[in-house]
């Protein structure tokens, strides 16, 4: 691996991956809107916003393969989630066809599936249920990586990510947690793979409760180590016990489906 863009750098996954994948790549190309300090040994930083899309070609020039985790993080104004999240997927699509680059990995999330209840275990081929117009923004972006692969042979492994915190925030945590170890060896495994066409999958730790099944990408060789067991009696004295009523209780997306719809 010659050049390896990260987009989204500065936000707290990508600040994770420019730790953890040093000396991964020759060069980690880091691209965000926001500040990323002083490019380091063997960085690149390229202040760019996705919604501009010459700029964007101009980012995905030269690279190998692509973490894609830019935009918008949290459930939001539809403006603001058209222009970083589907203009600015789209522009990162085109520019990484237009450069000829071979894979991208796209940070998709728990909250496509959001509307599933949480004693339902899922595997990738449910039917998409998002629980926000960011969620909906999320499916969007799986859609258009497997579009790319069916016309144009890009690939890209969508990784529909829990909760990736240094520890489990909440009760809902101890299922979806992910912790920065396993992400980081994940991104080491998508872009190890011989191929991988387009793949969706689950962004967790092998927890002791999970609602997703990730068996079908077993291929990938990803061994993920941690579990959020060792934080639950902390958390279960933290946090009161769960009102089974509570629609946050009930979906596994948690208050992204239990809030309002954000443009009330
Ligand atoms: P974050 O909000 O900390 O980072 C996102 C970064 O994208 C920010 O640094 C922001 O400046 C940048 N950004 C926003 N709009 C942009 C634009 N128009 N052009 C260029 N850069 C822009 O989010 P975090 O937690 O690091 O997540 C990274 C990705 O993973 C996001 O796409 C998020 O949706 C996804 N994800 C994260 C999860 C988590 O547990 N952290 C769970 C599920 C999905
Ligand atoms: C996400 O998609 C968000 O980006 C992240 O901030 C968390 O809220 C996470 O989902 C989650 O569901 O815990």
């Amino acid at each position: 691996m010659k050049r390896l863009l990260i987009t989204g750098a500065a936000g707290n996954l990508g600040k994770i991956l420019r730790e953890g994948l040093k000396g991964y790549a020759d060069i980690l190309r880091l691209s965000d809107i926001s500040d990323m300090g002083q490019a380091g040994p063997g960085e690149e930083i390229v202040t760019c916003d996705l919604s501009d899309r010459a700029a964007v070609h101009e980012l995905t020039r030269d690279c190998d393969g692509i973490v894609h985790l830019g935009g918008i993080s949290v459930e939001a104004a539809f403006d603001d989630l058209l222009q970083a999240n589907l203009l600015g997927t789209y522009n990162l699509y085109e520019g990484a066809r237009k450069n000829g680059v071979k894979r991208v990995m796209f940070a998709s999330s728990n909250h496509t599936i959001g509307f599933y209840d949480r004693t339902t275990l899922l595997d990738e081929t449910v039917t998409l249920r998002p629980d926000s117009l960011y969620g909906v923004t999320k499916c969007y972006g799986e859609a258009l990586a497997s579009y790319y692969y069916d016309k144009f042979d890009l690939e890209t492994v969508s990784v529909r990510i829990g909760s990736c915190f240094p520890e489990p925030l909440n009760r809902r945590m101890l299922s979806t947690w992910m912790s920065p170890r396993d992400f980081v060896s994940l991104i080491q495994a998508i872009f190890d793979a011989t191929m991988t066409g387009h793949l969706v999958m689950y962004g967790v730790s092998p927890n002791k409760s999970v609602w997703w099944n990730n068996d079908h990408a077993a291929f990938l060789g990803w061994n993920p180590q941690d579990s959020s067991e060792k934080f639950r009696a902390a958390v279960e004295a933290k946090f009161p016990a769960e009102d089974r009523q509570d629609p946050a209780v009930i979906y596994q997306g948690g208050p992204f489906a239990a809030n309002r719809h954000f443009e009330d």
